[in-house]
């Protein structure tokens, strides 16, 4: 739903282009477009998307076309729209067009067109389209099964698999903070009766860590006890449902239950200007993996970065224009960090990034290549062309080991970073 949020009113005629990264490794191999358009549309197109690492191809190569989501097409490139038409069978078709005749929209929606982009082509909607396009119905949800029958368990799992949640199961009640910590279920389905701790404990002590005060619980059970139902619904347990339980009526009841929780999550964790994480849900994350870095010994590193001189944006071309460079500064993010990185917009032009598994030293060449793609995306508003930049500070989790330390040193790198004379790095070091 987020996407929406991403989108740019195209009323303000804002582009951007720019030169590529020589050296940049931004591009991956699934996320192209295909794009019906003139030689000379065709190599502006694939140039503009390739700095947010998109590739392009022609709706004519065969079998690499096929599991492409989105297609681009020019009408004047194709004024019958029979590629269009052709393309719709296959993929999310946007015909590329300043023309919003009414009759024009009907025809369009008729063979197939399911948007209309306005020209130039701005990279930050394609994107948001491709995101859209790739969404199931199904959100993408997680549940969690906590019981000691493991046969059981993995009856429902697999009911649950079937359409479409992805599912944990625990047969160890004490492994369930950990479990939750890592797994970040939705929602949680709990047995009662369980010989290492009873279910309503182990959810009155998840529910002590207001991360998760919120976390639906399903209660399962034998026990018939109306006491116990009761109790159950007191600490907040969304149901009771009695074991053996049809295995229809429990899908039904769970994904119910998910998409909602889904939905309320996302509300809750969600920037609505970039579609990142907001500040406490970074905060919440940054806690999780610590914890995780303790048990498991792996570290991370913490990324601060923020807009250089962005006031004078604002001041320059007005607060819409910012927002739009907040908004391509965030997709560039979102395409250019690993899918497990853990991305937020940490305050009005700053942002924080968690990057599993990686020293300080290995962020800093991550964070450069997209400072580098950055500085190359030209801006135009108001007749004029800019560019913008930004600072970063970097600090790991090895040699500060607490939430506080960490982005305590990653802001002095930061300051480091703008007192260098900005649109650069820094890692903090520890002294001595
Ligand atoms: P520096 O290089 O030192 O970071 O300078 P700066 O101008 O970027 O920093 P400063 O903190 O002085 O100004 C940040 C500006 O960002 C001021 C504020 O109005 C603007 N800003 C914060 N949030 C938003 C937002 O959501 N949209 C827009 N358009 N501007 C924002
Ligand atoms: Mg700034
Ligand atoms: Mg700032």
């Amino acid at each position: 739903m987020k996407a929406s949020a991403m989108k740019i009113s195209s009323k303000e005629n804002l582009s951007f282009h720019g030169d590529i990264d020589e050296g940049s490794t931004l591009t991956s191999p699934e996320r192209t477009v295909i794009v019906v358009d003139s030689e000379s549309n065709l190599k502006e197109i694939t140039h503009k998307l390739a700095e947010f690492g998109l590739k392009v191809i022609s709706h004519t190569e065969g079998t690499r076309a096929e599991s492409v989501v989105v297609a681009l097409v020019n009408p004047e490139y194709d004024p019958q729209l029979e590629i269009c038409k052709s393309l719709s069978k296959k993929c999310k078709v946007l015909l590329t067009t300043n023309d919003r005749n009414f009759e024009f929209k009907i025809k369009a929606v008729n063979m197939g067109a399911k948007g209309l982009l306005n020209l130039p082509v701005n990279a930050v909607e394609v994107l948001s389209n491709l995101e859209d396009a790739r969404k199931s119905d199904m959100p993408d949800a997680r549940v969690l099964i906590i019981d000691d029958d493991e046969l059981t368990a993995s009856v429902y799992a697999l009911a649950l698999e079937e359409c479409g949640l992805r599912v944990a199961i625990i047969d160890d009640p004490l492994r369930a903070q950990a479990t939750i910590e890592d797994f970040r279920p939705d929602l949680v389905i709990m047995d009662i009766d369980m010989p290492q701790a009873n279910g309503i404990d182990v959810a009155q002590a998840i529910r002590l860590d207001p991360a998760y005060m919120s976390l639906p619980i399903m209660f399962l059970s034998s026990i018939y006890q109306k006491d116990i139902q009761e109790l159950a619904r007191e600490i907040g347990g969304d149901d009771f449902i009695k074991k053996p339980v049809d295995v229809n009526y429990l899908v039904k009841m769970v994904r119910m239950r998910a998409v909602r929780a889904v939905e309320l999550r996302q509300l809750m964790v969600q920037d609505g200007l970039t579609g990142l994480l907001n500040h406490v849900a970074f905060k919440e994350r940054l806690t999780g993996e610590l914890n995780r870095s303790k048990r498991t010994l792996a570290t991370f590193s913490v990324a601060l970065l923020d807009l250089d001189h962005f006031k004078s944006i604002n001041d320059t071309y007005g607060h819409q224009v910012g927002d739009t460079v907040i908004q391509t500064f965030a997709t560039l993010l979102k395409n250019s960090f690993r899918n497990i990185d853990i991305i937020a917009r940490y305050g009005g032009e700053e942002f924080a990034v968690i990057l599993l598994d990686a020293t300080p030293e290995q962020s800093e060449k991550t964070v450069n290549r997209i400072r580098s793609a950055f500085e190359h995306i030209e801006f135009s508003a108001a007749g004029c062309k800019f560019h913008v930049t930004f600072s970063c500070g970097l600090a790991g989790s090895v040699t500060n080991p607490s939430e506080e330390a960490l982005l305590s040193a990653a802001d002095v790198a930061l300051y480091q970073a703008k007192a260098n004379g900005r649109n650069c790095v820094r890692i903090q070091r520890p002294v001595g």
